[in-house]
């Protein structure tokens, strides 16, 4: 009997030992925002470092690795996303541009993970449309979400959660970790914020932030697009031309600002995105803002000077929304900290692409150019990463799968499309890592008027094709020419480089499966568009 129950313990203990072992797996927090451009992070040393919105972030990379060349395969936010939950290009996982709908019954790396015992949670934006699988726990912003007061959507219906957004979306992840975690297993959780995207909407605290620095203004803020294929001459993402006073910037141009519009005008108007605040919400806002509308309209700028101060007042107002985040990042790593997580959880920031800070005169993303190529990537792995150590190997959102899967020791299906990111942040640079990225942007027309292009991108050169408009290619040698303002594609003296990217190009489409027809031409096709400058 004796010998039975000491089986019995035996067995119990090894049991006991092997889920114990289970729960050492890390947890895995990721941190995820839409439109944050790496140069508006501190640590990655952009032009907007002295202004340091970011003190959390930088922290966070102080104390684990950033990736200085992280890319996106295509810079918009639903298709980013898509390829991070699926591991795979838009071509494969289906959701090429915003108007698509995501699959959600695909394999997805939350699916799997789940599948090997850990928890999953999903909190803020999703913009995939659907309900989403592969969580435990959820809930998702309709579509963009709104920055005040927000309706959201939850496993078991939709309602208004009042509040500023990105604190709305830091407290149900915050009631997460403290409430509905069970303790015993390990999480993967996803919090992603719409801050800072469009319309730039900061929170009350962060109203008057900002309000006596100078933005310093990008290098390239007045380009003219002189070098460029036709298709940048003819987008609408001009601060000069298409960002609207009152629509983006919330300038007050009528006496009746904050009253209801005109029904015609309300969806343009600064109205369609204040009416969702609270009175009281409102007559904070107006405090902070009419006396800086005043002094706006008693100077009656024009030409550059308006450019100018367009500038200021969309940097500041996307710098604070960003300030927000920060904030969020700081009161979830506090969290771990009072629960005792922080030694076992990788925190990862990241956000769905890059983004125009009045770079080349812009705001959003959509083109394969630096600045809305790149993606922030910092990783804080306790006992892994080194601290404060940068990573210079190219990376993607396309990797982001293969990795968390990695973390946790899961298998990684054999058609993910990307590498997992363990080694790199190990410290190791593994022989064979890529040397050159894909990248493919599919929408349009749409909204900014971007049109379709795919491209290489090497550790120094970027071939980029835009097909629509006939055969417009641009190649920018990056060493000499950061700022990409000196097309050197049909030069004879880069005839071979020319060649041999082309060569590298066909090969990773060929590499990807990327078979997406490219004949097909839009209606808007604009005949003036070919040649012109
Ligand atoms: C909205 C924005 C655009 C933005 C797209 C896509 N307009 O249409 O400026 O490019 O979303 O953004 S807004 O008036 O609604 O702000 S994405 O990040 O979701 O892809
Ligand atoms: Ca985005």
């Amino acid at each position: 009997m004796k010998n039975k129950n000491s089986y019995i313990l035996l067995f119990l203990t090894f049991f006991t030992c092997l889920s114990q072992a289970q729960d050492k797996r890390p947890n895995i927090l990721f941190v995820f925002t839409d439109d944050h451009a790496p140069h508006a992070i501190g640590a990655y040393n952009g032009w907007l470092k002295s202004v340091n919105p970011t003190p959390n972030i930088d922290q966070l990379a102080s104390q684990g690795m950033l990736f200085e060349n992280s890319f996106c395969s295509n810079s918009i936010c639903g298709p980013s996303r898509a390829v991070i939950l699926s591991g795979k290009h838009s071509h494969k996982n289906g959701f090429m541009n915003n108007g698509n709908s995501f699959d959600w019954n695909q394999q997805i790396f939350p699916k799997i993970l789940r599948g090997t015992g850990y928890q999953t949670a999903l909190y803020g934006k999703s913009h995939l449309k659907g309900r989403p699988q592969g969580f435990d726990d959820w809930a998702v912003l309709p579509g963009q979400g709104l920055y005040y007061n927000p309706d959201m959507i939850f496993p078991n219906g939709r309602r208004r959660v009042d509040g500023y957004c990105t604190d709305v979306v830091t407290d149900l992840a915050v009631d997460w970790l403290k409430e509905k975690r069970d303790a015993d297993r390990p999480f993967v959780m996803m919090v992603q914020h719409k801050a800072p995207h469009r319309n730039w909407m900061p929170a009350l605290r962060h109203l008057n932030l900002y309000d006596d620095v100078n933005i310093p203004e990008p290098a390239t803020l007045f380009d003219r697009y002189e070098d460029n294929a036709p298709p940048a001459r003819f987008q609408e993402l001009e601060i000069d031309r298409h960002m609207d006073l009152n629509y983006d910037l919330f300038v007050d141009l009528t006496p009746e600002f904050n009253q209801p519009p005109s029904q015609k005008r309300q969806d343009r108007s600064a109205w369609h995105n204040m009416k969702r605040m609270s009175p009281e919400q409102l007559r904070q806002w107006r405090a902070a803002y009419g006396p800086k509308d005043a002094a706006f309209h008693e100077a009656d700028l024009e030409g550059k000077d308006l450019v100018r101060w367009k500038f200021q007042r969309y940097a500041k107002n996307y710098l604070r929304c960003i300030k927000g985040v920060d904030e969020s990042i700081g009161r979830l790593r506090d969290t771990l900290k009072e629960l005792d997580l922080d030694e076992n959880t990788i925190v990862i920031y990241s956000s769905d692409q890059g983004f125009y800070i009045g770079d080349h005169g812009w705001y959003d993303k959509r083109w394969m150019y630096e600045e809305s190529l790149k993606m922030p990537f910092i990783a804080y792995w306790p006992g892994v990463t080194q601290a404060g150590s940068r990573n210079t190997m190219m990376i993607q959102n396309l990797d982001y799968g293969q990795t968390f899967l990695d973390m946790a020791g899961a298998t990684i299906p054999e058609d993910m499309q990307g590498a997992s990111l363990v080694p790199l942040l190990q410290g190791k640079t593994p022989a064979n890592w890529r040397k050159s990225i894909y990248y493919h942007y599919y929408e349009y027309p749409s909204v900014h008027m971007v049109p379709r292009h795919y491209g290489i991108r090497t550790e120094r050169y970027k071939l980029m094709h835009f097909y629509q408009f006939g055969e417009e290619w641009e190649l920018y040698d990056l060493e000499t020419d950061p700022d990409e303002l000196t097309n050197i594609y049909g030069r004879n003296e880069y005839a071979q480089l020319s060649f041999d990217l082309k060569n590298q190009l066909t090969e990773l489409q060929r590499h990807y499966e990327d078979d997406s027809d490219i004949s097909e031409k839009p209606d808007t096709w604009k005949a003036e568009m070919r040649g012109s400058k």
